[in-house]
């Protein structure tokens, strides 16, 4: 009986893709000639085998659903619990980076009763600014000490210490002098990135607090959920304009920011940096990284259930263009590199293009045309796409993208 069930649900699965065989998904394939044909799930196809049609009914219902449905597959479960976080401000100053930026360092406290939970915030803000001013927030791989050479940056035990490593990543004086603050944190301080970080970070200490076991979510669950709570804070500082928080990441901490922009609605615009596979590409094209690769590779990034799709990509039952129209109807900014196949940047791009259906009925044009643009040529509307030269990497270029859009898009 099982088996007879097995076999008319694999028939059925079959059946609903019908241009697929199941693409060989232990193989980054790089020939675009190769990509096999796939059909994506429709965004605006509700359960009951209608379409969406209003913003009214997407936001109501298929958001919803669709957002449960990469909780279950592919990020985990997000919680909603609340926690006692404190805050303390361990160092400040009016002078920093030559005198043009006010340095403020907070500890975030996330549990009342173990001092070792918490993640260590640095932020620069204009110090000429009047009023309140918008911010990128973007998590850093290396420690908050690397992405500035700034003697003050505190270093805590999570850093790998190595001032100003990062720096060409994070071109802090050009975001002052834009009138924008950064405001960042290292992922290590939420959850160390391996298959055991899970052991000491929040998915195990917070696990009572939360209600959350740790197998419900992964660490780019619990990543996200950190820089929630980082903006927890910011709804609390008085130079912040919490309405103008644009939540960015890289890679994997790419994935994150969509994830966090997706779960939370108070990130006002959304950027993804090369994030690729489990970010903003589509899964069913077989480009670059496959799901079977990342989960194989990274066991700890994601919820368990996404490994029962390593080789039946077309049977997952979202695509990445859906998570990207989570974000709909914020500003959202997909950003790829010539250089970094893995992360497929067509699928990138294509996977921003169909997310500009569900913009639509909010009356907010996507990336506006179904084709690549030119290299280091970015188009778009609500959604803005660009590929530039280079490698896998975060560069001045990128950021100029981010600060000019976010300027047009919050009208600074
Ligand atoms: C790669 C991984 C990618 C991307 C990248 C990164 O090894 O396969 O999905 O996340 O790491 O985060 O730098």
């Amino acid at each position: 009986m099982k088996k007879l069930f097995a076999i008319i649900t694999i028939f059925l699965v079959i059946k609903a893709n019908p241009a697929s065989a199941q693409f060989p998904s232990d193989s980054a394939n790089q020939i675009e000639s190769k990509v096999i044909p796939y059909t994506l799930p429709d965004p605006l196809m509700m359960q009951n085998g209608k379409r969406v049609k209003d913003s009214i009914e997407w936001m109501k219902r298929q958001r919803p659903y669709l957002y449960q449905l990469f909780e279950k597959n592919v990020y985990g479960r997000f919680p909603r619990q609340k926690i006692n976080a404190y805050y303390q401000i361990r160092e400040e100053s009016k002078h920093a980076l030559n005198g043009i930026a006010l340095r403020r360092q907070v500890r975030i406290y996330l549990k009342q009763s173990d001092t070792s939970v918490y993640i260590d915030v640095l932020m620069y803000l204009p110090v000429e600014a009047k009023g309140k001013v918008p911010v990128f927030l973007g998590l850093n791989f290396n420690g908050n000490a690397a992405i500035q050479n700034d003697p003050e940056i505190l270093i805590n035990s999570n850093d790998k210490v190595s001032r100003g490593a990062s720096s060409s990543r994070w071109p802090v004086k050009t975001i002052i002098e834009n009138g924008f603050g950064l405001v960042t944190a290292c992922y290590n301080d939420i959850e160390i990135d391996n298959k055991d970080g899970w052991k000491t970070g929040v998915r195990t200490k917070l696990q009572d607090d939360l209600k959350i076991k740790p197998e419900e979510w992964g660490a780019i669950g619990a990543w996200a959920w950190g820089l929630s709570r980082i903006m927890d804070y910011l709804e609390t500082d008085k130079n912040i304009d919490q309405n103008k928080v644009a939540v960015m990441g890289h890679s994997r901490l790419g994935k994150t920011a969509l994830w966090a922009g997706a779960s939370d609605l108070r990130f006002s615009l959304v950027i993804s940096n090369e994030s690729g596979e489990g970010g903003a590409a589509l899964a069913r094209r077989w480009f670059g990284e496959t799901v079977y690769l990342i989960n194989k590779n990274f066991p700890h990034w994601f919820v368990n259930a996404y490994k029962s799709y390593n080789h039946n990509v077309f049977g997952l039952p979202v695509d990445q263009h859906e998570l990207l129209a989570l974000i709909a109807p914020r500003p959202l900014y997909v950003a790829s590199a010539a250089g970094d196949l893995w992360s497929d940047p067509k699928g990138e791009f294509l996977s921003a293009w169909h997310a500009g259906e569900v913009y639509s009925l909010f009356g907010k044009e996507g990336v506006g045309t179904d084709e690549m643009p030119a290299l280091d040529h970015p188009i778009g509307h609500r959604i803005n796409y660009h590929i530039r030269t280079g490698k896998h990497d975060v560069t001045l270029f990128d950021w100029q993208q981010y600060i000019r859009f976010a300027k047009e898009q919050w009208k600074l």
